[in-house]
């Protein structure tokens, strides 16, 4: 039985196909600096978007036209998706998904069916990964749609609640691991507060880093040797989110001795919401030795919250390869499709044409970026904007052979600092366009 009858697997037919759902860029075999598409960009879909949407929002419940929901939160319907999501990520041609535990199965009355059902399903999604070849990118748990996490997870102030999530957390770990999956994700959900004035900020981060150490532990004592990942956004649902930035999250882990074992799944909607670009957040995680993984989306600039938009701007997916290309590679990571198809946007056939444009777009970023590497054109201008302290000087402040005192003494005897020379912005911004196409 077919979930998406109207649709063949889709095809790569090159940059001058018409066809929609054909792709023009994404060509898994094409080589790119020495490795194929593939293997650079390492896409994956999410469950929780792509299966389990309807396209509600606050003004209205969902309604997308999904034939296969029976409108019920069964074992039968979850076990149903698992086909459906097969179906679409065999015609897609995507190697990864990522899931939250309550994505795939539903919560039953108690700890133990809640584990049972999420078992049965596990097993179907192990089947179906050995028949199609599709992998897990990363696992997760959702600790904050249900009401026990309305105060947060390992930040609440119920330590009863504290104690679900471990055991939540354990039983998520120990499915990505028996699913293959190559990474585990950490997002903060309900980690945060909405007023200071009920709110033990200290207390709350103690124990969210107690918890993360508890993580830690549990992945090495079963084996798990993937990447442990926070996924850093400051705000919503909380007005303030414990891991508001890569810059902040950063400070957090090192604080409490956690980040050695972390690195960061940045999200393109959640640097934006924090009023930084995706390619500052993306370059903050790399300088540092943390950039371990993408959530790919955008938002809408004109609204203020996350709109999980599918990405589709090549400047974006560019600058995105860019700082990827620049690093080597995102190891373990990928880019994760944590992105919805719009409300007004409610036919099945919609989810094709999100992804077939969002892999494009990043294809196509891929080879844009690895033009600008190849000229060099880029690295040369900003080298030599800092060619200053290449010698003289410069070199020698950067040696430590200066100090205070030293650098009076030469600046007395020079008398003012040598001219500055431009920025060169507009010029540089031109030369990028040069490359977008
Ligand atoms: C929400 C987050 C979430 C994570 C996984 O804003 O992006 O979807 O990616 O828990
Ligand atoms: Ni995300
Ligand atoms: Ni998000």
């Amino acid at each position: 039985m077919s979930f998406f009858p109207d649709v063949p697997k889709i095809p790569y037919e090159g940059s001058e196909s018409t066809n929609p759902l054909a792709y023009r860029h994404y060509n898994p075999d094409e080589r790119v600096e020495g490795r194929s598409m593939r293997e650079h960009l390492r896409f994956a879909v999410c469950y929780w978007h792509t299966f389990r949407g309807m396209g509600g929002d606050p003004f209205g419940p969902g309604c997308a036209v999904r034939p296969w929901e029976d409108g019920t939160d069964s074992l039968d319907s979850a076990l149903r998706r698992v086909d459906v999501a097969f179906e679409f990520m065999e015609k897609l041609g995507v190697p990864y998904y990522c899931f939250h535990d309550r994505d795939v199965a539903t919560e039953g009355k108690n700890l133990t069916e809640t584990n049972k059902n999420l078992d049965a399903v596990v097993k179907k999604l192990k089947e179906s990964q050995a028949r199609t070849g599709i992998k897990l990118l990363w696992g997760t748990a959702n600790l904050f749609s249900n009401a026990r996490f309305v105060h947060g997870a390992s930040t609440s102030c119920n330590a009863d609640v504290f104690a679900y999530s471990a055991a939540q957390v354990k039983k998520a770990l120990e499915v990505t691991k028996e699913l293959g999956g190559e990474n585990y994700v950490f997002w903060g959900g309900r980690e945060g507060y909405v007023t200071l004035w009920n709110t033990d900020l200290k207390r709350e981060l103690d124990h969210l880093a107690k918890f993360l150490h508890m993580a830690v532990d549990y992945k090495k004592k079963i084996g798990f040797t993937g990447p442990f990942l926070i996924e850093p956004k400051p705000h919503e649902p909380t007005s303030h989110q414990y891991d508001f930035d890569c810059a902040n999250s950063l400070a957090f882990l090192r604080g409490y001795g956690l980040d050695k074992e972390f690195k960061f799944n940045v999200e393109t909607n959640h640097a934006t919401l924090a009023r930084h670009t995706m390619g500052h957040e993306l370059t903050y995680a790399s300088i540092n030795g943390m950039l371990g993984s993408v959530d790919a989306n955008r938002g809408d600039l004109l609204l203020g919250w996350d709109t999980d938009q599918f990405p589709t701007d090549l400047y974006l997916t560019a600058q995105t390869m860019l700082v990827i290309l620049g690093q080597g590679g995102l190891g373990a990571g990928g880019l994760n499709f944590d992105a919805k198809v719009r409300r007004e946007s409610f036919e099945p056939v919609d989810l094709f044409h999100a992804h077939v444009g969002a892999m494009d777009a990043f294809a196509q970023g891929l080879k844009i970026a690895a033009a600008i590497r190849k000229d060099g054109l880029l690295t040369d201008i900003v080298s030599k904007r800092y060619g200053s302290w290449d010698s003289g000087v410069g070199a020698e402040i950067e040696a430590g052979k200066h100090d205070f005192s030293s650098l009076e003494t030469y600046m007395l005897k020079k008398g003012d600092a040598d001219k500055n020379v431009s920025g060169r912005q507009e010029m540089i911004e031109n030369i990028i366009n040069r490359y977008i196409r």
